[in-house]
């Protein structure tokens, strides 16, 4: 039986080998996604992200066992940051999920963040479309929130939540332009510690000038979880945001907008590609740099005759 027989009889052998393909971009793996693609689309898709080691994992482990509870499906992507500006400091205190494993219908997969194209590791989004085709509900998708990742998120998801703790309090106005802006639901968690109470107050003074009348009222729940404390709050809050985004047409909008963004990093991938091997293939890149150098010409005309020579059309 082929590896696309056993996916599709609900294998998990076959699902995590499906990943693995995809995820190294092994030879004809857009053919595989495209393959896949028609049995997508049903799952719902929740991201969770914010700074390091504010209980994202925990979160996403607790509301796994409640998800299970109610027979839901559930893939877990957690995205590992190997990036420089966290580089795994916390990782003896973090929260590994792998208890979930043994839970009926839970799939989880770890995927490191790759390069400056990464982020959000740069196949996360077809990653989630190989759990969506085998039959997931549900998939959760931890991210830390460093910089590009966050936009990411938003983009590989339905609903966003942004997880803070009590600590977060001062970075608040620092993280206004980021985090902030891209929350559908707020999670202040470890609300046994103090100052949780202040943190709340803060962000509902800042959410107020964003909500309107009749639009999403963007909540805020303080959770503990690490003593499975309001995360069926959290939830219902979940729940209530796709209800309100299905019902409002925002979900259409938005999928209809991720998959023109993905049609255009589709197109702008292969003509990398293309580009990439004509120029080892045919272009003599030191030549042209020592003529530069030497005050024949310039590297921006020389780009701009490069371009002029390679038709892409042609190589296609
Ligand atoms: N006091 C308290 N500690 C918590 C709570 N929730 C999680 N923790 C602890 O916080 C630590 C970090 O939790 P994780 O779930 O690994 O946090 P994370 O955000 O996934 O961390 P990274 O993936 O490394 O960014 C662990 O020791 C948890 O037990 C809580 O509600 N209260
Ligand atoms: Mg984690």
């Amino acid at each position: 039986m082929n590896i696309l027989e056993r996916f599709h009889k609900g294998d998990r052998m076959a699902l995590s080998k499906v990943i693995s393909y995809v995820e190294n971009q092994s030879p004809d793996y857009r053919r595989i996604l495209s393959q896949l693609y028609p049995k997508a689309g049903k799952a719902y898709r929740v991201g969770f992200t914010g700074p390091p080691g504010v209980g994202k994992s925990t979160i996403v482990d607790k509301l796994t066992s409640l998800l299970v509870k109610n027979n839901q499906r559930v893939g877990i992507i957690a995205v590992d940051p190997t990036s420089p500006f966290t580089g795994g400091a916390l990782l003896g205190d973090r929260i590994r999920m792998q208890d979930l494993t043994s839970q009926k219908g839970v799939f989880i997969r770890s995927m490191a963040t790759r390069g400056s194209y990464g982020g959000l590791a740069t196949t996360t989004k077809e990653v989630a479309l190989v759990m969506d085709a085998f039959g997931k509900d549900f998939i959760l998708i931890e991210t830390v929130g460093v910089g590009q990742v966050e936009l990411d998120v938003v983009n590989a998801c339905d609903t966003t939540v942004v997880v803070l703790v009590p600590e977060s309090g001062d970075s608040i106005q620092a993280m206004k332009a980021g985090l902030m802006e891209i929350a559908d639901i707020f999670v202040v968690n470890k609300s046994d510690r103090e100052g949780a109470n202040r943190i709340v107050s803060e962000l509902d003074m800042i959410l107020d000038v964003r909500r309107k009348k009749g639009e999403w009222e963007y909540p805020i729940i303080s959770t503990e979880a690490v003593n499975n404390k309001r995360i069926d709050l959290l939830l219902s809050n979940i729940s209530e945001h796709k209800e309100f985004i299905i019902n409002n047409h925002i979900f259409e909008k938005h999928r209809k907008s991720q998959i023109k963004s993905d049609i255009k990093k589709i197109i702008e991938l292969k003509i990398r590609e293309l580009i990439g091997e004509k120029i080892l293939t045919s272009l003599n890149l030191d030549e042209m740099a020592e003529k530069v150098f030497r005050g024949e010409g310039d590297p921006y005309s020389a780009g701009e005759r490069i371009l002029d020579d390679i038709n892409i059309s042609n190589s296609a």
